[in-house]
């Protein structure tokens, strides 16, 4: 789980790439999608393309719950609890899958804010998505 240091070093970084975020996660999406096809088969309805309208749309809801994640790093479980019974019942995505994601996602961080994304962030962020994925798969039973 997240240190009092993780989450500060979480906070200090979501600064730089939390608000302009949302116009990236697509290309996280896409990624995952090219990187580990497997994940395609949750989404059947979706055009498979950089850019396509639903994985436009699928990125900015992933962003925008991984903002209010940040927002409530100290008590995620609340916070993202409609989300957790969302993929536990409803779409019973297999937890692997979320380190597909989660890969995709430190990836497109590290090209589009080079900068920002040093080895602290980096760790950072990988132990803060798998927080968020330890949350959203918790209900599974
Ligand atoms: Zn998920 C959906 C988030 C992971 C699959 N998602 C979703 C949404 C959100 C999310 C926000 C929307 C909801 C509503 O609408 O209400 N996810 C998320 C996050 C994460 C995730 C944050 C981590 C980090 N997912 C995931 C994975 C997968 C998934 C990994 C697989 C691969 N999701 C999904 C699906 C859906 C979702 C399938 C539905 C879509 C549509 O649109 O249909």
């Amino acid at each position: 789980s997240l240190s009092d240091a993780d989450k500060s070093t979480l906070r200090f970084a979501w600064k730089k790439i939390g608000p302009n975020f949302a116009q990236h996660s697509p290309d996280a999406v896409y990624r995952m999608f090219v990187s580990f096809p497997s994940t395609k088969t949750y989404f059947p309805s979706f055009a498979i393309a950089p850019g396509s309208p639903q994985i436009q749309a699928h990125g900015k809801k992933v962003a925008n719950a991984l903002n209010k994640a940040v927002e409530n790093v100290d008590d995620m479980p609340t916070a993202l609890s409609d989300l957790s019974d969302l993929h536990a019942h409803k779409l019973r995505v297999d937890p692997v899958n979320f380190k597909f994601l989660s890969h995709s996602m430190l990836v497109t961080m590290a090209s589009k804010y080079p900068s920002d994304f040093t080895p602290e962030v980096h760790a950072t962020m990988d132990k803060f998505m798998s927080a968020v994925g330890t949350v959203l798969t918790s209900k599974y039973r």
